[in-house]
């Protein structure tokens, strides 16, 4: 048989076809086997990337082979096109599956970086406490109102008549002077005791009455080991038919009133005294509490110390709020709240009370909760 010159081209043609077409599966197997090699398990972000773009990208490999496909015998093209798509198919899921595994490694240091273990106590969240003049006060109002008495807050802006006058203080007492008070423009003042809240109560009520009264008042004082220009005091009064309260009353109240906050064996005296205010007048001492009674230099020897000042209310003053010293009677009695607190406490210097050093406020935080 004759090989005519086209037959002879034909199979030089076939057979570069079939070259050509052995030499894609060839290159399409050599994409493959780089691509996979290079997506090893150890292959980072950036080569999967790298790899994804250089392979399957829009102008990658495997669409440079596609772009080639007219080159391939026909009947070999869909051959040539499943591969394609078998390869592509095959790279996308590796590919997916390492980002997958990449994720996960990147999750789980992050975890370890903020490694969080519950069984560490929680931090603690800092609370605050009451001041512990302000819980003194409370005790000692507390103390009243278990005996009956109302707790009835007043004002600090007062006028002369109820701050001095009502309260038989003569024109000439020194407590009346520039020195001593503070005065307020348009001839009002900053009350140097609560009494000023007593006689507004007594003027608008009538008794049986049984009352205390906490609340600042002002002196014109520097602060020092023992004053302060505001100090918080309480005051208390008691008054019925002439008669029925008398000065063992007073002095049942009162001793009724330290025991309970200084301690049952407290002692207390009552001393005569002399106030504006009250006829007879007592300041009332108890035991030391340092010494228990025995003498110490905190109590210069004595085995008291001063607490309270009290008496029989003056009839003066009974008469500047409207009752009739022959119908009624009563006695009163006033404290210094930090003077007490200090006291009770331990504490040798007024000015720590106000500087609010939290050093020292936080060792009576156990007085908040309820221990002292
Ligand atoms: C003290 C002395 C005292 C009073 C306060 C009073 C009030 C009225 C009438 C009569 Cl309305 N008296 N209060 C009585 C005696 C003493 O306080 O040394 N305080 C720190």
């Amino acid at each position: 048989m004759r090989i005519s010159a086209w037959s002879l081209r034909l199979t030089v043609l076939s057979l570069g076809q079939w070259f050509r077409n052995s030499l894609m599966r060839e290159q399409l197997e050599e994409i493959r086997e780089r691509a996979l090699a290079e997506l090893g398990d150890d292959a980072g972000d950036a080569q999967i990337e790298a790899v994804r773009v250089r392979v399957l990208g829009r102008s990658g490999e495997l669409t440079g082979i596609m772009r080639r496909m007219r080159e391939a015998p026909p009947e070999e093209r869909p051959a040539i096109g499943r591969l394609v798509n078998e390869i592509k198919d095959q790279l996308e899921a590796r590919i997916a599956a390492l980002v997958e595994i990449r994720k996960r490694e990147a999750m789980a240091r992050s975890l370890n970086a903020a490694a969080l273990d519950v069984t560490l106590p929680g931090a603690r969240i800092a609370r605050g406490s009451l001041h512990p003049v302000t819980l003194s006060r409370e005790r000692m109002l507390d103390i009243f109102a278990a005996m009956g008495f109302e707790i009835i807050d007043t004002q600090d802006v007062e006028d002369d008549f109820h701050n001095f006058g009502a309260l038989n203080f003569p024109a000439d007492h020194p407590a009346r002077e520039m020195q001593d008070t503070f005065f307020l423009p348009g001839g009002m003042l900053l009350r140097t005791h609560t009494s000023n809240g007593q006689i507004r109560v007594m003027e608008r009520r009538r008794p049986p009455l049984a009352v205390v009264c906490p609340g600042n008042c002002y002196r014109r004082d520097e602060l020092s080991v023992r004053a302060s220009p505001m100090f918080s005091q309480i005051e208390g009064f008691m008054v019925d038919r002439a008669g029925a309260v008398t000065m063992a009353h007073l002095k049942g109240v009162l001793t009724e009133f330290l025991r309970a906050f200084f301690g049952s064996d407290t002692g207390v005296r009552f001393r005569a005294s002399f106030f504006p205010f009250t006829e007879p007048s007592a300041e009332v001492d108890i035991s030391c509490l340092l010494c228990k009674g025995a003498g110490c230099r905190v109590c210069k020897q004595s085995g008291w110390t001063e607490i309270l000042g009290s008496g029989m209310i003056h009839p003066n003053v009974l008469r500047a709020v409207g009752y009739d010293p022959k119908e009624y009677q009563g006695f009163a009695f006033g404290m210094g709240v930090e003077r007490t607190s200090l006291l009770r406490l331990g504490v040798d210097d007024l000015r720590l009370f106000f500087e609010n050093d939290l050093r020292f406020l936080e060792q009576f935080r156990s007085a908040s909760e309820g221990a002292l």
